[in-house]
């Protein structure tokens, strides 16, 4: 019998089924939630390797709120204990509630608290417990809640909401979560359904970014950053760890241009860590690293021309 990565989240086909995120409170501008947008009240806890608190980490990044809203970054490594707030190379230790581990977080803000305990997490300093720990939400909230401290872009621009929302879902069932689809299933059928949608979506968006220079035209959007979280880990993670490895991001002409055209925007390659993001996959999942091992590639000139302006 194999052993899944998260037992509780397996179904009896092999597919991995991701837990619902817990905290779903909203911090708004218009005084209809008791958590008001306000700068210096509210705290980001993440990991750089995770992807799904790295998007988070850029929004806050694009949107001019590091000022408004603080940020710690857990250690890459977590171990049996989850989490943990340490010193050390772009990570350190909590300085708002000096919690040895984001557990601590969780148990404080619902004491019978059972599930996962993951990242991001957006703390509330005045009340004391966790607003959120959906990162969709997180991100809709820093793209259109504090408007009277943030400035930059408009990532959610009215025009294409429906559209995002639309686009949003395909990339991450059959890409962001796909990935881990593929990474976590414990047959071969469940390994390889989700393995061949992930290319199917990236054959997509390859296509899609021929006459386009962003997904949705000159300006990038949510979905965009939304793409780039997994891109930038598809070479040096999913194509390995998780079996992603019909194609390389370097083997598409497009997608590969595009994902350094995000990465050379100012504010963005300080938010990518390659150190955890390597640390973090290939030490965390034990059953299917168990050495540990951490390989020593990909070579990427990630600063080199893309050429996308023309578009
Ligand atoms: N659904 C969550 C996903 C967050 C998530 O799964 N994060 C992972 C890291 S990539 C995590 O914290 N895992 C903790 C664990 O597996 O114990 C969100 O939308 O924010």
């Amino acid at each position: 019998m194999v052993n899944a990565q998260f037992p509780a989240e397996q179904s009896a086909d092999g597919t991995f089924e991701r837990q619902d995120d817990a905290f779903r409170a909203w911090v708004m501008d218009d005084g209809s939630s008791p958590y008001t947008a306000e700068a210096g009240r509210y705290h980001l806890y993440v990991s750089s390797a995770c992807p799904w608190a790295h998007r988070t980490i850029i929004v806050r990044s694009l949107r001019g709120l590091e000022a408004a809203i603080g940020m710690t970054v857990v250690d890459p490594v977590r171990d049996e204990r989850g989490w943990a707030f340490r010193d050390g190379d772009g990570f350190s230790h909590d300085p708002i509630n000096h919690f040895a581990y984001l557990s601590k977080a969780y148990a404080a803000s619902d004491p019978a608290y059972r599930g996962r305990v993951t990242v991001p997490v957006l703390w509330d300093t005045h009340t004391g417990c966790i607003v959120s720990n959906s990162d969709d939400d997180i991100m809709r909230m820093l793209e259109t809640q504090f408007a009277s401290v943030a400035s930059g872009p408009d990532l959610y621009p009215e025009q294409h909401r429906n559209a995002i929302d639309k686009l949003n879902e395909v990339v991450y069932q059959r890409l962001n979560n796909g990935v881990y689809l593929a990474g976590f299933a414990t047959t071969q059928s469940a390994y390889e359904r989700a393995a061949y949608k992930v290319f199917e979506t990236l054959d997509m968006l390859e296509r899609r970014l021929t006459s386009s220079r962003y997904l949705f035209g000159s300006q990038p959007v949510e979905t965009d950053w939304r793409a780039f979280v997994t891109l930038i880990r598809f070479d040096p993670v999913y194509y390995g760890h998780f079996k992603c490895n019909l194609r390389r991001i370097a083997d598409y002409p497009n997608l590969y241009g595009y994902m350094r055209d995000l990465y050379q925007l100012p504010g963005v390659e300080p938010t990518v860590n390659f150190d955890h993001i390597k640390r973090h996959y290939y030490y965390t999942h034990a059953d299917i690293n168990p050495t540990r091992i951490v390989p020593i590639g990909p070579m990427q000139d990630l600063r080199a021309p893309h050429g996308r302006e023309k578009l």
